[in-house]
């Protein structure tokens, strides 16, 4: 292959397959699926501000009590119907679903893999226009073959994850995702219409200049992480303010760019959600996971993220995640104090 031709995510990921003689494709082939799915968001995200029916509220709440939008429901059935037709996934759970839906044909119950995912996570910056993602994990199913999916099947924990990943809706579409091999990032060629290669071998670096919070919290956070934010905004004469703020209100926007630029993204606990706000199996678990595989690290204030053992599907944790030692040094000033209530 010529040195400078794109690599498309379908050329990469059987290039990938290739290195382990007994992997099947069906995990690739299942990314491709995903891949589809997001390059058809992306043509409804891209056109909102122009076609009918597309910006503005549904009209109805999800699970979580949250208005929908109409790209939310857009989003969700694309995903649905994508992967109900792939040959690799058994059933799936999303954020927007109350339960987990399984696949009832014959080929489906045979496939060993379930999907959970966030179809359009940030939708409340759609009618604004900044960046909005789609989030995916892939569990590998602990149910038998040839029968229905179980709700067991969507409650393992992070550790177990196959892969994990995200389509971000940005100045570019990007498809980043990440396996047990490493992370790398794709980037949406419209002459083509593939994703291709563009950030191979993404890793997170050990510290960043960046904290990533909605301050406007503040008030419902605990003492520990109100000593964490004054740490932040300290002038630090010898080397100047030891960090800068930035949040977009979207995860995939501002963990994109902890990914790539460094930093910290928190989510704590507070008097408003003591149980933290963001959801552990379709945010903070996938994000972790590529985070962790780019060298990272995601940690709740009570455990590393990956290791908790979840008990609900819609269940939320704190988060603190990014640059290991911004995480580390968040979780000095937080200890314990983020148990969950
Ligand atoms: P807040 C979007 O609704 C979301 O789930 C994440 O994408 C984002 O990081 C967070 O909630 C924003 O929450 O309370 O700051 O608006």
């Amino acid at each position: 292959m010529s040195q400078n031709r794109l690599v498309t995510m379908d050329e990469f990921t059987i290039q990938e397959t290739r290195k382990f003689p007994q992997a099947t494709g069906e995990l690739s082939s299942l990314l491709r699926d995903l891949g589809l799915a997001g390059k058809i968001i992306n043509k409804q995200v891209r056109k909102a501000g122009l076609a009918d029916g597309i910006l503005g509220a549904h009209g109805a709440t999800n699970v979580q009590g949250e208005e929908q939008m109409k790209l939310d429901v857009l989003a969700n059935d694309t995903l649905i119907d994508i992967l109900k037709n792939s040959n690799e996934c058994a059933g799936i759970a999303s954020e927007e679903n109350d339960n987990h839906v399984c696949y009832e044909d014959t080929f489906s119950a045979n496939s060993k893999y379930v999907v959970l995912f966030d179809p359009l996570d940030g939708s409340s910056n759609i009618d604004v226009n900044a960046p909005i993602g789609t989030i995916f994990s892939i569990y590998r199913r602990v149910s038998d073959l040839g029968k229905p999916c179980t709700e067991a099947d969507f409650l393992q924990a992070g550790n177990r994850l196959m892969a994990a990943g995200y389509i971000i809706y940005g100045s570019s579409t990007m498809m980043v995702y990440a396996t047990r091999l490493g992370v790398n990032g794709f980037t949406l060629e419209p002459s083509i219409g593939e994703f291709c290669l563009s950030h191979p071998n993404m890793k997170v670096p050990e510290d960043g200049k960046i904290y990533s919070i909605n301050q406007g919290n503040t008030i419902k956070l605990d003492d520990g992480m109100k000593a964490y934010l004054d740490y932040c905004m300290e002038s630090n004469k010898e080397e100047g303010r030891p960090y800068g703020h930035r949040y977009i209100g979207s995860m995939v926007a501002d963990l994109h760019r902890t990914l790539i630029k460094g930093g910290i993204f928190m989510y704590p606990a507070d008097k408003s959600n003591a149980k933290g706000k963001l959801r552990l199996q379709y945010e903070c678990n996938p994000m972790s996971f590529i985070v962790e595989a780019a060298g990272g690290k995601g940690h709740t204030g009570y455990s590393n993220v990956l290791d908790v053992q979840p008990t609900e599907l819609h269940q939320r944790v704190p988060i603190f995640i990014g640059s290991k030692n911004m995480v580390n040094k968040v979780l000095e000033f937080v200890g314990e104090k983020q148990t969950v209530a």
